[in-house]
C-alpha cells in the first residue's frame, strides 16, 4: 500500500442493492443505514421513485427494510416500511437518510424529513421495523444526525449537521457538531467537533456519515465530506451538479467525544467507480450512512453511490485507526478548534 492509499476496498460485487433488487416501484435506492439486530444485518434504505427516468416525476420517497445473513446479499421486504403518511399531518413531506443505531438491544432510527417550514432531523425506535415510536425532531435546519451505539457520562450522544446559512454569508459552510440528551428528547450540551476547514478534500460542508463504532483508541468515526467546485457542469440528471462527496475518518475521545483524538487528512473514499462518477441521479457522491465492526477486525461501510445504489467497502479496524492517528501534520489544519486537538505531532 502507499502513503495514499486507503486501506478501504470497495466489495468487487458492488453494488449490494439497487433498484432492481426491491419487490415495489424503486428507482433510486441508497443512503441505507445498516446495523446487527437479533442476529441479523438489518438494512433500512431509501428509495426515490421516478415514474420515469426524469427528474419531474418523483412519485414516492419512502424507506424500505432488506436483511441478509452477511452483510452482503440482502432480501428486500415486499413493500416500504415508514413514509411521510406515517405523519398523518400534512406539514411533513419526505422521509430519507435513515441511519441505525442499537443501543442496550433498542433499535433506533435517526431520519431526515422535510416539512413545510424546514428540514428536521427525527429519531424513531422500532423492534420490527414496521412500528416506529418517534422519540423527537430538531427544529430547522438539522436534519443529519447520527447516534453512538452507549450511552456517554449516562447520556445519550449524537453528531448532526446544523445548516447554518443566515450567519454564515448565506454560503455553506456546515460543520460537525455533538448534542447529548437524558432521554432521547430532551438535546443540549451543543458542542462543535470537526469544521470544514479542518480537511483539506472539503471547502463546502462536512457531517456524520455512519454511526460511530467503538475501538480501543476511541470511536471511529466515518463522515461525509463536500467540495464545490462552480466550474463543474452538468454531472447527473440535473442541468449542474457541482459538488463531490468522500467519505473521510476520525477518531473520538471515549470518554468526551467532542474531543478529536485524529483524523485522516485524505479521503477514505472518493468516486472513482464506474457506479459512483457515471449514470447516477447526481454523480460524484459517496454518502456512507453505516458501519459495522465485526469480530474479526473487519470494518463494513455501506454507502450510497451517485444518489442511487447502495455499496459496500471493507478495512481492518487497525488500518482504520492508523490512518487517524498517523502521519498527521497539524499546522496544515489552520482554523477553529486546534487547542481541542488531544494529539499534535
Ligand atoms: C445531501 C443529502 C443526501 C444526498 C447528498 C448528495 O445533502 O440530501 O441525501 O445523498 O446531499 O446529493
Amino acid at each position: 500500500m502507499n502513503n495514499n492509499e486507503s486501506p478501504l476496498k470497495r466489495y468487487a460485487g458492488n453494488p449490494v442493492l439497487q433498484a432492481s433488487d426491491v419487490p415495489y416501484h424503486a428507482t433510486l435506492v441508497y443512503n441505507a443505514g445498516v446495523c446487527k439486530y437479533n442476529g441479523k444485518y438489518v438494512m433500512v434504505f431509501r428509495n426515490d421513485a421516478y415514474a420515469k427516468n426524469e427528474l419531474d416525476y418523483l412519485t414516492a420517497m419512502n424507506l424500505g427494510v432488506a436483511y441478509s445473513d452477511d452483510g452482503i446479499n440482502w432480501k428486500v421486504e415486499s413493500a416500504p416500511v415508514l413514509d411521510e403518511k406515517f405523519f398523518n399531518d400534512p406539514e411533513f413531506l419526505r422521509v430519507y437518510d435513515p441511519r441505525l443505531t442499537v443501543i442496550d438491544g433498542r433499535c433506533l432510527m435517526c431520519f431526515a424529513i422535510d416539512t413545510r417550514h424546514g428540514l428536521r432531523g427525527g429519531i424513531a425506535e422500532t423492534t420490527d421495523f414496521h412500528n416506529w415510536t418517534i422519540h423527537s425532531m430538531t427544529v430547522p435546519d438539522n436534519r443529519n444526525m447520527v447516534l453512538f451505539p452507549e450511552k456517554i457520562n449516562g447520556h445519550y450522544v449524537r453528531l448532526e449537521r446544523p445548516f447554518p446559512i443566515y450567519s454564515r454569508n448565506a454560503t455553506h459552510r456546515f460543520d460537525m457538531w455533538m448534542s447529548d440528551s437524558p432521554d432521547l428528547k430532551y438535546w443540549g450540551n451543543s458542542q462543535l467537533v470537526m469544521a470544514v476547514e479542518h480537511f483539506p478534500f472539503a471547502n463546502d460542508k462536512i457531517g456524520p456519515g455512519a454511526p460511530p463504532v467503538k475501538t480501543d483508541k476511541g470511536w471511529l468515526t466515518v463522515m461525509h465530506t463536500v467540495d464545490k467546485d462552480i466550474t463543474r457542469g452538468k454531472n447527473g440528471w440535473e442541468e449542474k451538479w457541482q459538488k463531490r462527496y468522500c467519505a473521510a475518518i476520525a477518531l473520538l475521545d471515549l470518554k468526551d467525544p467532542s474531543k478529536v483524538v485524529g483524523y485522516s487528512k485524505l479521503p477514505l473514499l472518493e468516486p472513482e467507480a464506474e457506479y459512483e462518477i457515471s449514470g447516477g441521479i447526481r454523480n460524484n457522491v459517496i454518502f456512507p450512512g453505516g458501519m459495522i465492526l465485526e469480530k474479526s477486525g473487519e470494518v463494513k461501510i455501506y454507502y450510497g453511490a451517485a444518489d442511487t445504489v447502495e455499496c459496500l467497502a471493507t478495512a481492518h479496524v487497525d488500518d482504520l485507526i492508523k490512518l487517524c492517528t498517523e502521519k498527521v501534520v497539524w499546522s496544515d489544519a489552520p482554523g477553529l478548534c486546534k487547542s481541542r486537538f488531544m494529539t499534535a505531532s
